[in-house]
Order: C-alpha cells, then structure tokens, then sequence
C-alpha cells in the first residue's frame, strides 16, 4: 500500500460556529449522558439561545477527557437505526474536568454563580446509598471521607459542598437534575444531599431544603459502550478520526419536572420542550413505566441471556424462547402492577420495546446490563414483584430472573466458566454463595443482604426462588424458560 493510504486520518475538530457559555456542570460524564442530555441541551440552544455550554466532570477515570481535549472537546453521535447510520456532530461541551486530578476546580465551576445546573449520571452506585431504602449509606468510605474533608470524591459530596460554597457567598443555589435509572431520583437525591448536609451542617441542610430543587426526571435511549472496532469503523467511513463517538438507538425520551430554582427566573433552564423533552408536573408515572417495562426486562434478559450464552440484547430476543418469555413477562407480570401516565397504551409500548430490543445494529452486550445487579434490582425487578404479590398475581419470570441473577453472582456459568461479575457487592455476593452449598442455603444467604431485598420479601420469596434456582440448575436456562411457556 502507498505511504500516504497509511496515514492515520486528521482528527476530528470543532466547527467555527460561536459556542454558547457554560450554564450547566455535569457529573459523571459517560456515553449515555453524551448520546442523550447534550443532544437535547444542543438542540435548545439552537433553538431558544441561551448560555448552556456544558462542563463535564469525570468523577474517576481520564478517558473520556484525554479522548476529547485533542478534538476541542467535540465529538459524534452515532445513531444506529436498523437501515443505516446517522452522523451528528455534538460541540456544545465546553470543558471536561477530571474530578481525583483536581477536585479544587471542578468545586470552583460548580459554584460559579454562571452555574444554573448540576445534572448527574453517576449510574446507580454513585449516589451512596442503600438501594433498598433510597438513604444515604452513612459507612460508604466516600461518605466517609467526604464528610471529614473539603474536597470531596463522591456525588453527593460534590453536590452538598459546592452549594455549601454557594451559600457562603450569598449566590443562589443550582438545580439538581438527576438523569440515573433510580425510582423518584429527584426526591432520592434530595434526601441523600439533606442527610449529607444536616451531619456537616444543619443551617446548610435548612438552605438547601428551602432554596434547592431536585426535579425528577425519566430518561431513555439504548446506548451500548463504544468499542475500538467501532472507532475504526467511523474513521474509515468519514476519514476523520474521532477517539470518543457515541453510538446509540434512534428513540430517545426524555420527561423533565418543571422545578427549577426561581430566583433565576427565565434563565433557570434552556428551552428543553422546544427540543422535545416533556416538561411535566410529576413524573412518576413515567419512571414506573420505563423503570419496570424497560429497565426490569432488560435486566431479566441480561441474566438470563448470558447464562443461555447469548451475548447482545439483539440476539437473545431473537432466541423464540426469550421472545416469548419477555412478552408473557409484560402482559402477565409488569403491566398490571402499574398504572400508566395518562394517555399512554402500554400494549403498544411493549410493542416499541420489543423492536428496539431487537434492533440488530445495537450490540447491547447482556454483560454490561448484568453489571452492579445489587443496586438495580430493586427498583427494576423487586418493587414489581412486591405489588404482585400484594394482589395476588402470579410472577414466575420475574422470579426466574432473581434466581439467574444469584446465579450470575455465583460467578460460574452453566458451562463451567467464569463469569466477570462487576457489582460493587461483588465479593460478598460471591462468598455467600460460595459458603452455602445446597440451592437452598444459598437462595437464603443472598436474600438476606438488606441493601437488595427488605425483610418482608426476603420471607415471601425464599420458597419460589429456591425452585426457580434448582429448575435453572437442573434443566438449564432455555429449558427452564420452556417450562414457564
Ligand atoms: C440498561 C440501561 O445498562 C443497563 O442497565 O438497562 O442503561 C438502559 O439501556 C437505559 O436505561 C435505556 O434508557
């Protein structure tokens, strides 16, 4: 091959068009916020105008930072519909800090009084608290350590001392928008950002729970990891090279309160209805919706997919057998546990569901929605199960969905492999299988971590479960899902 076919592409860079001034920080800077929040935020300020460039904050690793700074911070956004790509390129990100290097900066962004916004997508572990309850965990060493020192390294440490900072100098406070998966988010972060504020301070806490606002919010695009392959793909498609694109699904929704801080008037947030997002009063009957059809059967599919050694979203509901399964699971299991927001046929959006899952150009790995179980069963899966069992109703996938995952801890799949269980209760779900060595004592021993199932269901579901894990075992994953049919 010619010298010159070998060059590396030039790496991709901003356009000339004028870049609007930072209004909002964002914590925990991952592919999901950058294929979804900022595509809106970008929209609205073309739209409406407005300073809303965006800060993004690491809260652990380099990466995405190093990918970006040589690009001027902007990057792709692929979109993978099942006839063809769509290239979008996203210059609203101003900054990207990485908060281990230098907490000290991302503080003095955060309580810039430029600053009307915080939003987060820090998944679920990075709130610190106990996914059973939705209170902060007062033993996390990030707590811990945020509560002794300035300069914190958690979320919520974050959060409470910058507005610490704020009030000091008689500013005004951000809103909170959280943007993670978690039931009632804005209220849960609220709670989480008052218990952490009333131990440092309690005028603080009396601010923060008089000035603050924690709209909720339902967020939903498919956004699997970017992989080098994909890397490569994009740069021979375009011959520019982008280190940091963003792939995900076409559908996006997103269903906003309409809470933001007053003193700031018309300023408090961009446009976000001009760009498409539902702005609303309350929220709840959405996250229901998308938490336990979504999140609940993804989840499901996750453990059970890997453990029948499916390896995307894609393929495992082109199994017919987990096609099946996953329809029974909303009609029977799910949709009757909830009522839906007004207007809304959920027929049809299992429908929707069921397309995007099976949506081929999305390699949606079943390991990556497998990851950090302990903190997303219950408001996915656990919550569903507890209003079926209220009224009666019967729920054997669901339950066959619990016993995959305590399968899935036990870190060894159905052909003697081991399985790369990433759970921040990783070793203990582990050594509490691992020290149990009939179905039985092992189904009680995982139903006894508090900060996953309360006690009450713990009881109820020690029976059900216990048999749904001996049918995985015995019959393996598709057979036992033959039995459910
Ligand atoms: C997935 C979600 O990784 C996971 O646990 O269930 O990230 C899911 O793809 C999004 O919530 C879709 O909006």
């Amino acid at each position: 091959m010619p010298a010159e076919l070998q060059k590396a592409p030039p790496r991709l860079h901003r356009s000339s068009a004028p870049k609007p001034d930072p209004g909002i920080v964002h914590l925990g800077f991952g592919a999901f916020f950058r294929a979804f929040g900022t595509i809106y935020i970008e929209d609205a300020v073309k739209a409406s105008g407005g300073d809303w460039g965006i800060i993004g904050v690491s809260l652990r690793s380099p990466d995405t930072r190093d990918r970006l700074a040589p690009q001027d911070w902007t990057y792709t956004s692929v979109e993978l519909a099942p006839g063809g790509e769509k290239l979008r390129q996203v210059e609203i990100i101003r900054e990207v800090l990485v908060a281990p290097e230098d907490p000290e900066i991302v503080l003095s962004r955060m309580s810039d009084p430029t600053i009307r916004i915080v939003s987060l997508t820090v998944t679920e572990k990075g709130y610190c608290h106990d996914p059973a309850t939705g209170r902060l965990n007062p033993d996390h060493p990030d707590i811990l350590h945020d509560l002794e020192n300035p300069l914190p390294v958690s979320a919520p440490g974050f959060l409470v001392r910058a507005l610490q900072r704020r009030r000091a100098a008689g500013q005004l406070p951000f809103t909170v928008l959280t943007c993670d998966n978690l039931p009632g988010n804005g209220v849960l972060v609220r709670g989480i950002v008052l218990d952490f504020a009333r131990q440092l301070d309690p005028a603080l806490a009396d601010w923060i729970e008089t000035e603050g606002r924690f709209p909720s919010t339902m967020v939903d695009r498919i956004t699997p990891a970017t992989k080098p392959e994909d890397i490569d793909r994009l740069a021979t498609a375009t011959g520019v090279l982008d280190e940091a694109p963003v792939l995900h699904e076409p559908f996006r929704q997103w269903v906003v309160e309409d809470d933001f801080v007053t003193g700031y008037g018309e300023d408090a947030r961009p446009d976000l209805a001009v760009s498409g997002v539902e702005m609303v009063g309350d929220v709840t009957p959405y996250e229901h919706m998308k938490l336990r059809m979504l999140n609940g059967t993804h989840s499901a599919l996750a453990y059970l997919g890997y453990l029948a050694g499916h390896e995307t979203i894609s393929e495992t509901v082109a199994d017919p057998v987990f096609a099946i399964f996953v329809n029974r699971l909303w009609r029977e299991e799910i949709m009757p546990s909830f009522t839906p927001p007004a207007g809304i046929d959920l027929g049809e959006y299992a429908k929707a569901l069921f397309e995007r899952y099976a949506n081929p150009a999305i390699r949606h790995r079943t390991w990556q929605i497998a990851m950090d179980g302990s903190q997303k069963l219950p408001q996915r899966i656990l919550g569903t199960i507890a209003d079926d069992l209220k009224t009666g109703r019967p729920c054997p996938g669901l339950i066959l969905a619990v016993a995959a995952w305590m399968r899935y801890v036990g870190g060894i799949d159905e052909n003697d492999q081991v399985i790369d269980v990433r759970d921040p209760l990783a070793d203990r779900l582990r050594a509490l299988s691992d020290g149990a060595d009939i179905p039985k004592t092992k189904v009680t021993a995982l139903l006894s971590v508090r900060e996953i199932f309360n006690a009450d269901l713990a009881e109820q579901l020690a029976g059900p479960v216990t048999q749904a894990y001996c049918r995985l075992l015995g019959l393996g994953t598709r057979k036992a899902l033959e039995t459910l049919a």
